[in-house]
């Protein structure tokens, strides 16, 4: 879908001239990293307070240790994020499926997101909004929080309609034609995101815009937490299957091998689409007013939606190893000496990858309702989710900005060995970090805690001295790595230097196993088989459906049972 571009166009747009979609992804790319590094900032002095080492009270823009908090959790895991998905699960469905998308729309998505951000902001930054990234009622904020964080998802809800349709139209289109990889697992993720979305909606909609506006009187806590994590657990696939989407479909070519699996990847973004809602309830093991027989359900559920990650680790793995192997590699595990670690897009992704061995095997612990008893609001939490948001999504979305900003704006990455550093020294500091906080949590150290000023936690103080200085170690060295890597990222943007289009970084789509020996076999695209499997699971409309009716099922009596039993609350500001 080229066009040749006309010479009297700036360069700038000669750019973009082809493929105009190109400048909203930038946008939603660069806005997602800056409001990153202002949230990444924050996250060292918090490693210290977890070293008992207090630099609180020597900055004045900050009026408390929650504010800061405040500040880091939504920057970093709500905002940062959905940015950088809406700009990338635009962009790679439409390439892949050769649709140019609306761009009136795709604006449209953006600004309606960095104006609820910036509502948002100024809430947070004068200290109005010191709720946590949970913002759980009674604690009550204004009202401009409430409505910036409902314009942050309208935002990503406006893409995922986006693509969806276009896909819609795309089927209509080409009839019996497969839909490209990538393009199928943005829908499959659009489409849960859809149906996740729902429960943050309704809380912000209809408690607590109205409620902070002061036209009702109160809210029920239990209700509002039930709704939060409805969203609050598939938010989570919601940051992940997009790293999914690039280590099946983008690394194996990255890494010079093959897709070990189409059939698997599709199944396993199938399966995250069923079961990746109705488990909310795994976050409120310690909530009473919820029956067990509930728990117990969605703990059992949680187990089954472990199974698509699971597909994944082996499926990826082998990706790998096809890869090394065709590089020559050998051995039974000779064979990742022979991968390309000297490339940041590769090693940051494969990084990424490492730190979620332990970090999903820290959530099947975290969702055993009897271990969770003993780890649940301790240090151990926040262990646990900095290796999974912070490092296998955030580290993978680095790699995927080494490729991606080059070739948005076909400016050369500033420095490949300053992107690596990064990478590795992004790797080691989040694995000592989880080290860190996970023993301090199993001493009892609670989460969000003002350590360096607390008092009452009896000698576990004493007890935690090595896992704390291990925390602090890792917010220093957390601070080097985001160092480099801005450094490498916006000296990138502000470059000069642009190559020619024909030097262009290509999108890195990877060849199939199954294509590459149809190829051999001398068959067309056209004239491949396809697995049975492939065909039942493009009627991904129809698996929309089974999970939305798996979620009323699992969700709708116990929310009934709470609306017609509610003990509604004042707002209260405790800080
Ligand atoms: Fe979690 C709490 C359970 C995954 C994020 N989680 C959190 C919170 C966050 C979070 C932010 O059941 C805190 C919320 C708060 O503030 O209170 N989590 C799970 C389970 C999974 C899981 C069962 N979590 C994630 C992901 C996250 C995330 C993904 C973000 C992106 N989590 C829980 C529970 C809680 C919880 C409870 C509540 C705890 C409490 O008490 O409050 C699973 O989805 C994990 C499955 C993952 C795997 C790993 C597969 C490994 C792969 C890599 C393979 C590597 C290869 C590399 C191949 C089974 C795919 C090879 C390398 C070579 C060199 C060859
Ligand atoms: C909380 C450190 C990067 C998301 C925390 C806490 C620490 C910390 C120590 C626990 C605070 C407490 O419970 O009182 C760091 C460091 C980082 C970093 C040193 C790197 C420089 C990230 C990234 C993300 C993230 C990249 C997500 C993309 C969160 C969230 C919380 C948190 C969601 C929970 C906030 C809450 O409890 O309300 N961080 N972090 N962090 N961090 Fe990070
Ligand atoms: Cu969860």
């Amino acid at each position: 879908m080229t066009t040749t571009v006309s010479p009297a166009l700036r360069p700038t747009e000669q750019v973009y001239a082809g493929h105009p979609e190109k400048k909203v992804t930038l946008y939603f790319l660069v806005t997602g990293l800056v409001l990153l590094l202002i949230g990444v900032a924050i996250g060292p002095l918090q490693a210290l307070n977890y070293a008992g080492i207090d630099v609180y009270r020597y900055l004045p823009f900050l009026k408390s240790y929650y504010q800061g908090l405040s500040l880091h959790g939504v920057l970093n895991a709500l905002v940062f994020t959905t940015y950088f998905i809406s700009g990338l699960l635009l962009y790679l469905p439409c390439r892949a499926l050769k649709v140019r998308p609306n761009l009136l729309v795709a604006w449209g998505a953006y600004w309606t997101m960095t104006a609820g951000v910036l509502m948002a902001a100024a809430a947070l930054l004068t200290n109005n909004a010191t709720l946590l990234y949970t913002f759980y009622p009674p604690l009550q904020g204004s009202p401009l929080f409430y409505i910036g964080a409902a314009l942050l998802v309208v935002g990503s809800l406006i893409i995922g309609v986006q693509v969806i349709v276009i896909w819609t139209q795309w089927k209509r289109q080409h009839p019996g034609e497969i839909t490209p990889l990538v393009a199928f697992m943005s829908v499959a993720t659009w489409m849960m995101w859809l149906i996740a979305s729902l429960g943050l909606v309704v809380e912000v909609v209809f408690l607590l815009i109205p409620w902070s506006l002061g036209w009702v009187k109160g809210v029920d806590p239990l209700l509002a937490r039930t709704l939060f994590w409805y969203t609050g657990h598939p938010i989570v696939y919601f940051w992940v299957m997009p790293a999914y989407i690039s280590w099946y479909a983008l690394l194996p070519g990255q890494a010079g091998g093959k897709i070990a699996s189409e059939t698997m990847a599709r199944l396993s973004f199938v399966l995250f689409l069923l079961l990746s809602t109705p488990v909310g309830l795994h976050h409120q093991f310690a909530d009473t007013g919820i029956s067990m027989s509930w728990k117990v359900i969605q703990m059992l559920l949680t187990f089954l939606v472990v199974i698509p990650s699971l597909l994944t680790a082996f499926s990826v793995g082998a990706s790998l190893e096809i890869a090394a192997r065709l590089r020559g590699g050998g051995g039974w595990v000779g064979w990742i000496r022979h991968l390309p670690w000297k490339d940041p897009v590769f090693t940051a992704q494969v990084l990424a990858m490492v730190s979620f061995i332990p970090g999903g095997a820290g959530g099947i612990v975290n969702a055993s309702i009897a271990l969770d008893s003993e780890v649940h609001n301790t240090a151990w939490i926040p262990g646990h989710f900095h290796i999974t948001v912070g490092t296998a999504t955030t580290l993978t979305f680095f790699a995927v900005s080494f490729w991606l900003l080059p070739h948005l704006t076909r400016k050369p990455l500033a420095s490949v060995k300053g992107a690596l550093w990064a990478s590795w020294l992004w790797f080691w500091g989040m694995i000592i970090f989880a080290i860190g906080m996970h023993w301090e949590g199993l001493i009892g150290i609670p989460r969000r805690t003002y350590l360096a000023t607390a008092t009452g936690l009896g000698d576990m103080l004493a007890r935690a001295q090595i896992p704390m200085a291990l925390t602090g170690i890792s917010g220093m060295v957390l601070m080097v790595a985001s160092i480099f890597y801005f450094s490498v990222i916006f000296r990138t943007l502000l470059g000069r230097q642009r190559v020619a289009e024909s030097a262009e970084v290509p999108i890195p789509v990877s060849e199939s196993l199954e294509q590459f020996e149809a190829r051999e076999a001398g068959l067309s695209a056209a004239g491949m088989k396809v697995a049975g499997a492939v065909r039942l699971m493009e009627r991904l409309w129809i698996f929309f459906a089974l999970a939305l009716a798996l979620v009323v099922l699992m969700y709708l009596p116990m929310l009934i049972g709470m609306v017609l039993n509610t003990h509604l609350l004042p707002g209260q500001r405790l800080w």
